[in-house]
């Protein structure tokens, strides 16, 4: 307990940095490569794999119930920002318009432009991960990931995938495109899961 006490750095928000974090000022952008550009018209998301395979329209995602998520969000370059209000969908209603195979075990999220980030199931299927379409009260900024980004709070922000256009669903797990250039596969913030596997 005393240990605990003594270890905690003096900022009123350190037990909400993750370890070797810092606090950024601003919203930095980290885009691998260029950022799309997609209208709403043409919007389409996909699910296929061991799913039944559906496409779902712009329409389709704004049906479901909207909610606003204040969340912190981690960067394994070690920027942390706490307090990102967002507006999205969460997961598990999304889930609830498809059909996934019980032999699934592991989902990849694909993107506009070709990015790709694994996970879990249990870590996809949360209640507290969303499609975020706004943020700040505003339409998501294209370079934040606009028209729709998945926001998975509880692991580092590579896992939120931005331009977000389809989900794999998987019998095993799969590297995505960071995870076969190095980090970890999981990614836990509180564990320091950066690199390796
Ligand atoms: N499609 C796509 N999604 C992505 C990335 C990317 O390059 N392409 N970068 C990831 C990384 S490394 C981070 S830290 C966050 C950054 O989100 P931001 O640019 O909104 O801060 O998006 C993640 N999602
Ligand atoms: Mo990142």
């Amino acid at each position: 307990m005393l240990g605990k006490f003594f270890q905690k750095p003096s900022t009123p928000n350190s037990d909400r940095v993750p370890p070797g974090q810092f606090l950024a000022t601003g919203f930095p952008v980290l885009t691998y490569g260029d950022t799309p550009q997609i209208n709403l018209e043409q919007w389409q998301f996909k699910v296929w794999g061991l799913a039944t395979p559906q496409t779902f329209t712009w329409s389709d995602f704004m049906a479901l119930p909207h909610h606003q998520f204040t969340k912190d969000f981690h960067c394994v370059t070690r920027w942390s920002k706490l307090d990102v209000q967002w507006t999205g969908i969460k997961i598990t209603d999304f889930m609830k318009l498809i059909e996934v195979d019980s032999k699934a075990t592991h989902v990849m999220q694909h993107c506009y432009g070709g990015y790709t980030t694994n996970l879990p199931l249990e870590d996809f299927i949360k209640e507290d991960n969303f499609f975020a379409f706004e943020l700040s009260g505003n339409p998501l900024d294209l370079e934040h990931g606009g028209p729709m980004r998945s926001v998975i709070p509880h692991l580092y922000a590579w896992k939120s995938a931005k331009w977000i256009n389809g989900l794999e669903f998987l019998p095993k797990d799969q590297p995505g495109f960071w995870e076969r250039n190095g980090y970890h596969r999981r990614g836990d913030p509180w564990q320091e899961e950066r690199y390796g596997s």
